[in-house]
């Protein structure tokens, strides 16, 4: 009895450190509920980072059929290129999925576009990465 425990309570401790790490946002987009997690907190200006998405409509339930564009970008700054990327962000186990390589340390922007029923809504998230 006392080792099932033991490793139960370690395998607690473990996730709890990890979700410690994530970065973790709340947005409203329109009448949907958002929460976001990115797997790297700051979010990492070498390497990828891993967006989950999830949505919830106004009562409550997760919304599975909605298409979910992420746009990152840096804003503009004098003489330096635009960095502004696109990527869609695909439904799987229960959240909306995608990657991220940001390639340069600093502030950028985090705009997720909702697509469901013909009708587009948006919110934004700031991070600077490192
Ligand atoms: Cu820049």
């Amino acid at each position: 009895m006392g080792r099932p425990i033991l490793t139960l309570f370690i395998l607690l401790s473990l996730v709890g450190i990890a979700s410690g790490k994530a970065y973790e946002a709340k947005r409203k987009a329109g009448d949907y509920e958002i929460e976001v997690k990115i797997d790297k907190n700051p979010p990492v200006a070498i390497g990828n980072n891993h967006i989950e998405i999830e949505i919830r409509d106004i009562r409550g339930n997760v919304v599975t059929d909605a298409n979910v564009l992420i746009n990152y970008y840096m804003p503009p700054m004098p003489r330096m290129a635009p960095m502004n990327y696109k990527t869609d962000a695909k439904w799987k186990g229960k959240k909306y999925r995608a990657t991220m390589r940001f390639i340069m340390a600093g502030p950028w922007v985090i705009a997720i576009k909702i697509t469901r029923d013909g009708k587009t809504v948006s919110t934004r998230l700031n991070v600077d990465t490192q």
